[in-house]
């Protein structure tokens, strides 16, 4: 049977997600499209053979969608995703899950008095093949126990209206889920160090932040999160264990070392380095629905992640640490 999807929101992702489902991944298609900008969504519809919807709920109503995609902007992710539980259909959700930790709650309330899950987070990083080969090494233990995680997550440039606190919620909340994922553990508290900032960021952009993150196992990881950072987009993962290190490297197959340089291309955007990671991502999700248990990061995890990025966003005001406090976890996950 082939599931007959709705995508709210075609901005970027949701325009890469469209068009993926529509070209690449089997066993879907995409039957109608919502955007706030009409046009917008008259235009993707046309590219992908949909339907452009006159509302986001018309369109998680529709008897014609099985599932729904919600990539509009972070702070309708928690209303969109609560429409699509209540009208019982499975959803992607891109991350995070809610900006609030309130709305996260709420999510998971809701799909535990319905007693299934409905609800992915799009968490894509834990389909990049770099993440799941390292996570598979480091699971095989070649290189002994972890003991720090150094991440770097720069980006080619951020709107001038760009918080310190959405650089959290939005930027670092990858970090912070991959390195739970990539460790098997929580964190049990933050701490922020922000010194200089680039001439890119606003008054309320603290940028770029070291974040530091204490795990509940042991290992600390760190994360330079650098949103301004102008040359392109890059992001790495260094893992310092008790017997060697591991390094996935920003994606780059060739490093070209010639005439005293060394060099290897850089992503212009996040687009193009996750590029295989969104269609894994939506190829599980497609897939995984017809077993009625919905694969990859659930909303317990968005929840922590929001939580986490929560307490970094007010640990970088303060300038304190901050102690992680999450809410029971449910048996549903
Ligand atoms: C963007 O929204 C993404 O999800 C990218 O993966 C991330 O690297 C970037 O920093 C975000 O702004």
């Amino acid at each position: 049977m082939t599931l007959r999807v709705g995508v709210i929101g075609v901005g970027n992702i949701g325009t890469a997600h469209s068009l993926n489902l529509a070209r690449y991944v089997s066993g879907a298609t995409v039957a109608a499209v919502f955007d706030a900008d009409m046009d917008r969504a008259a235009h993707v519809a046309s590219e992908v053979g949909a339907v452009a919807m006159a509302s986001y709920e018309a369109l998680i109503e529709d008897p014609g969608v099985d599932a729904v995609v919600v990539s509009s902007p972070d702070n309708s992710h928690a209303e969109q995703a609560m429409a699509c539980i209540a009208a019982g259909k499975f959803v992607l959700c891109e991350k995070p899950l809610a900006p609030d930790p309130a709305d996260a709650l709420a999510i998971m309330a809701a799909e535990a008095a319905l007693g299934r899950r409905l609800i992915t987070v799009g968490f894509m990083r834990r389909f990049d093949p770099g993440y799941v080969e390292l996570r598979r090494r480091l699971r095989a233990g070649d290189v002994g126990v972890p003991l720090i995680v150094r991440n770097i997550h720069r980006n080619q440039g951020v709107l001038p209206t760009q918080t310190t606190a959405m650089s959290l919620t939005n930027s670092a909340v990858h970090e912070i889920d991959i390195n739970r994922w990539l460790l098997g553990c929580e964190y049990s508290s933050v701490r922020v160090m922000s010194g200089l900032s680039g001439p890119r960021s606003g008054r309320d952009l603290q940028d770029p932040l070291l974040v530091f993150l204490q795990t509940t196992s042991g290992p600390i990881v760190e994360i330079e999160l650098f949103v301004n950072a102008t040359f392109g987009y890059e992001v790495r993962c260094e893992v310092v264990a008790s017997n060697g290190t591991l390094l996935m490297g920003d994606g780059a197959l060739i490093t070209e070392s010639q005439g005293g340089q060394r060099r290897r291309p850089v992503h212009p955007q996040w687009l193009g380095r996750f590029e295989d990671a969104y269609r894994l991502e939506m190829q599980s999700w497609v897939d995984s629905i017809s077993s009625g248990v919905p694969a990859g990061p659930s909303a317990w995890d968005g929840y922590v992640a929001t939580v986490v990025a929560g307490a970094c966003a007010e640990a970088a005001e303060n300038g304190d640490e901050r102690q992680v406090e999450l809410t029971h976890k449910a048996e549903l996950y």
